[in-house]
């Protein structure tokens, strides 16, 4: 069967390396309310769903999507996911997808929705071809669901309480079945709430694996300021508790670990946008493609990310001479990139950091940890209390890797991460053998007494 996620940055771990996508910010009204967001608030600092600089229309879109798909040759995914819900504005919705559609029949369409009013649109993906179709399912108990959705707008009526909450779960349900008599991949999205469902998203989990959905994306809270949740103080899950969350889960089926948690208008790689920004080693090419040039680079992409991926299971089952290395302690790592692949990115400009395991060969990405997102874009960025403030928040953060991958790290970080335990090791090249060089040396380290101190090929920050 031909693989449909193969390009997709979302759907595929590998492809997030390689290719990019972009939000069209074409609809801003939602027909629910979940008690974490508030769509008034908009801050460019910050990235999360829900936030948009500037809602556009439909030929706005079309418009820029041409822009992009012209410069940025690594563009293969067009989605509408906000900033309020795709199909509480269905025209909008509609008309964008279509003209993108005729104008760009190579180009994935994807959509992210709460799932209110999917089945009545079912007809409308089909017709369009929109093989990716996200929704947001956080709860499948209608006295969870309660506690996370305020109210529900249902056929010109507002429903409040367990009501609201049973209209939305039958509605996912059927919208859900319906995507899967139709063949079009769905992904739930789930959001992790602290003492609201952490412990029911296994159910969710379940659920998502009898609807056949194809992967279950479990996002860290997210609170929006003004917001019901941030009125009563909650406060999103850290990151080991988000990972024993989707440990738990991955159990049941297959754990999206790469999520970014988007803006409604987000362009480029995932972790590597700025709102509405090309990114930037594209950006620094200064030319345009054409659909031939597009299609050549995107293909070109295609076989080194199955090089890649080949590689990575020929290497998978092999082991050592050493019988030491049979079977190495995983070891944790953190890697600050921007894309593409590589150890990339500087530790002070990190807005996020891949975290992987790696044992023996093996590598495991377990998930993102993002920085900013969690200042909830309150902190003074400016001020030096503030900054150590979220230098330790940062590092706190990462309390439980061992080595920090980074393309180079200021002074005062490196000193402060080192007291945490944790290895900086500065690195420029392919992230897959920096992750396993970097767990090699700290084996190494750990062989004898375990040292802190600079590797001598100078490879460690400082
Ligand atoms: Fe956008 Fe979502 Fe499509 Fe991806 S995002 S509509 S499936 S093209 Fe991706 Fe962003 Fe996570 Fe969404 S990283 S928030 S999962
Ligand atoms: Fe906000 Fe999205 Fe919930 Fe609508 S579905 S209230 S836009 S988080």
């Amino acid at each position: 069967m031909e693989d449909r996620s193969i390009r997709h940055p979302c759907y595929s771990e590998d492809a997030h390396h390689y290719y990019a996508r972009m939000h069209l910010p074409v609809a801003p009204a939602c027909n629910i309310h979940c008690n974490y967001c508030n769509r008034k608030f908009d801050c460019v600092s910050e990235s999360r769903p829900g936030v948009v600089s500037r809602v556009l229309k439909p030929q706005e879109a079309a418009d820029k999507v041409r822009e992009i798909a012209h410069t940025l040759p690594q563009l293969s995914v067009v989605g509408i996911a906000g900033p309020g819900d795709p199909l509480a504005n269905p025209r909008q919705t509609f008309e964008t997808f279509s003209l993108i559609r005729e104008e760009w029949p190579d180009v994935e369409l994807c959509l992210s929705t709460n799932g209110l009013k999917l089945e009545d649109h079912l007809d409308d993906l089909e017709r369009l071809n929109i093989r990716h179709v996200t929704v947001t399912v956080n709860a499948v108990d209608p006295e969870v669901a309660e506690r996370i959705y305020d109210r529900v707008f249902w056929r010109g009526k507002t429903y409040k309480g367990r009501d609201a909450a049973r209209i939305l779960l039958e509605r996912q349900a059927a919208g859900i079945e319906g995507l899967r008599e139709k063949g079009i991949l769905c992904k739930i999205n789930s959001v992790h709430i602290p003492g609201i469902n952490a412990d029911h998203l296994l159910r969710v989990a379940a659920a998502a694996k009898a609807w056949g959905a194809f992967t279950h994306n479990i996002m860290p809270l997210i609170i929006s300021p003004g917001s019901l949740y941030e009125r009563e103080r909650r406060t999103g899950p850290s990151g080991i508790e988000a990972l024993k969350v989707q440990e738990a889960c991955s159990a049941v089926m297959p754990v999206m670990r790469h999520c970014r948690q988007c803006r409604a208008d987000a362009i480029g790689f995932l972790g590597g946008d700025t709102a509405s920004a090309v990114e930037p080693d594209v950006k620094a090419i200064r030319k345009t493609y054409t659909r031939e040039e597009r299609e050549a680079i995107q293909l070109e992409l295609e076989k080194q990310m199955l090089g890649k991926r080949g590689e990575r299971e020929r290497r998978g089952g092999a082991c050592g001479d050493d019988v030491r290395e049979r079977r190495p302690a995983p070891v944790r790592i953190a890697v600050a990139t921007r894309g593409n692949g590589k150890v990339n990115l500087h530790f002070g400009h990190a807005k996020e950091f891949l975290v992987y395991e790696v044992e023996g060969q093996r590598l495991q990405l377990l998930g993102v940890r993002k920085v900013q997102a969690y200042c909830n874009g309150k902190a003074d960025c400016t001020d030096p209390a503030s900054k150590r403030r979220m230098l330790e928040e940062t590092i706190a953060m990462l309390s439980d890797c061992r080595i920090l991958l980074t393309s180079g790290i200021g002074e005062q970080p490196t000193r402060l991460v080192r007291e945490a335990g944790i290895v900086p090791i500065i690195g420029k090249g392919e992230l897959e053998q920096e992750l396993l060089e970097a767990a090699k040396y700290y084996r190494h380290l750990g062989r004898g007494a375990f040292s802190l101190e600079p590797k001598p090929t100078s490879n460690l920050g400082g």
